[in-house]
């Protein structure tokens, strides 16, 4: 087990603080009712932190973040603490190490909830804006704070607020990978978090000078990257940045995907793309291709009817190109034409229909028109059951993968 630091001391609102070097000692001020803080523990191989909240009376704990090299030392800090773990919590796929979540749910039984549009389909709960979990008599709510990733959120507790990689302490995180959007962050930042009263602590998922939290108040005022800036400046400060990739993202973002599991023989199958003879790319399944598109590799492209997507429900960023269209299902005379607009970006396509059917055909004649396009197995709503309703047979949605209704 590496180095960790464990932070318990301090008042963090005033910024006075107490950062303690230590493998796993700490002292108990977070067991005071006057001073309701969380555990911060760190991570040094990927400079990331971890948070355990709880409930003094019923020692019910939630934890943010955790990191798969560090769960003894959590196991070894809920044990010594008296508590129960409920929650594991992610603020997003993590690119640069992997998550516990899906461990802490086997080993201390908790329960496991991650944002909707992060596409971890092995989380319990699937987050939305507002939403809360209940960990003892304490809540934690969700905040959707989209720009580092499309799904990020950020967790609100008591006069604290974690922000995972959305805001960091004199940064933010970067916007440059895995569905990041400069745009939404600058909106996330300033419109919900800077909202917050001014005293909120503020608890980053990352520092990399290790500094352990800040307040909204400072970061308003200060946060070198965004205070006082327009929208149009930050644009050019997040261009401008050239960071290199993470070391572990190829390792890392599957990996979380699924709370962190690895991968057995069957779902090591399940993200790689399966060749065809079929006259197009390959198969892929639902989510590999929604890595894909998270990623900024390939588009998806939705090739059922308006209808469908308007009954049924729709994956956003999706792109329509109907196959076949309402009236009489005839094929969409427009067809080749929006398919290869949705190909200009030089992305690779992931054709999604009902049950994967439709979708090999539309993803035939992609190939015909030269373009590199891929049939999502199984479809939206995946083979009717012995009942004929769908949904239980595989597919998009019973894979947990993020999916809309108007
Ligand atoms: N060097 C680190 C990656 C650091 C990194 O890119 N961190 C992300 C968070 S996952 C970030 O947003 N950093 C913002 C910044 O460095 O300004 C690694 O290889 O894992
Ligand atoms: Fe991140």
């Amino acid at each position: 087990m590496g180095q960790a630091w464990v932070w318990a001391g301090g008042d963090a609102v005033a910024g006075a603080m107490t950062v303690v070097h230590c493998k796993i000692r700490h002292h108990r001020a977070n067991d005071t009712a006057s001073t309701m803080k969380p555990i911060q523990l760190f991570d040094p191989a990927s400079s990331t932190y971890t948070y355990l909240l709880f409930d003094q009376a019923s020692r019910e704990a939630l934890i943010i973040d955790p990191v798969d090299e560090q769960i003894e030392r959590d196991l070894a800090v809920l044990h010594e603490y008296g508590l129960r773990l409920v929650w594991a919590v992610e603020t997003h796929a993590h690119a640069d190490h992997i998550t516990s979540a899906g461990q802490l749910a086997e080993l201390a039984g908790a329960r496991t909830a991650a944002p909707l549009g992060c596409g971890i389909g092995t989380a319990g709960v699937q987050l939305q804006h507002g939403d809360t979990l209940r960990f003892g008599a304490e809540t934690l709510q969700a905040l959707h704070t989209p720009g580092h990733t499309a799904g990020s959120m950020s967790f609100v507790w008591r006069d604290h607020v974690f922000t995972g990689d959305t805001l960091l302490i004199q940064g933010c995180g970067r916007t440059d990978f895995q569905s990041g959007s400069a745009s939404a962050l600058y909106h996330s930042i300033t419109r919900v978090l800077f909202a917050l009263p001014e005293q909120t602590t503020v608890w980053p998922g990352h520092d990399y000078q290790g500094r352990s939290h800040s307040s909204i108040g400072q970061e308003k005022a200060g946060n070198a990257r965004i205070a006082g800036k327009s929208e149009a400046e930050f644009l050019a400060t997040m261009a401008a940045l050239d960071l290199p990739r993470p070391r572990r993202i190829d390792e890392a973002v599957p990996a979380n995907l699924s709370s962190g599991l690895r991968h057995d023989a069957d779902g090591a199958l399940l993200m790689q793309p399966r060749p065809t003879q079929a006259g197009y790319a390959g198969d892929v399944s639902p989510p590999l291709a929604w890595r894909w598109v998270q990623a900024g590799e390939a588009v998806l492209v939705d090739v059922r009817t308006d209808a469908e997507r308007e009954w049924v429900g729709f994956v956003p960023g999706g792109v329509p190109v109907a196959w076949k269209q309402w009236p009489g299902m005839a094929l969409n005379p427009q067809f080749d034409q929006a398919i290869q607009q949705a190909a200009a970006g030089g992305k690779k396509l992931v054709l999604l229909c009902r049950s994967g059917v439709r979708s090999i055909a539309a993803a035939q004649r992609a190939t015909q028109l030269g373009l590199e396009a891929f049939n999502i197995l199984e479809g939206f709503e995946g083979d009717p059951n012995a009942q004929a309703q769908r949904g239980q047979l595989g597919g998009w949605r019973h894979h947990g993968l993020p999916w809309r209704q108007h």
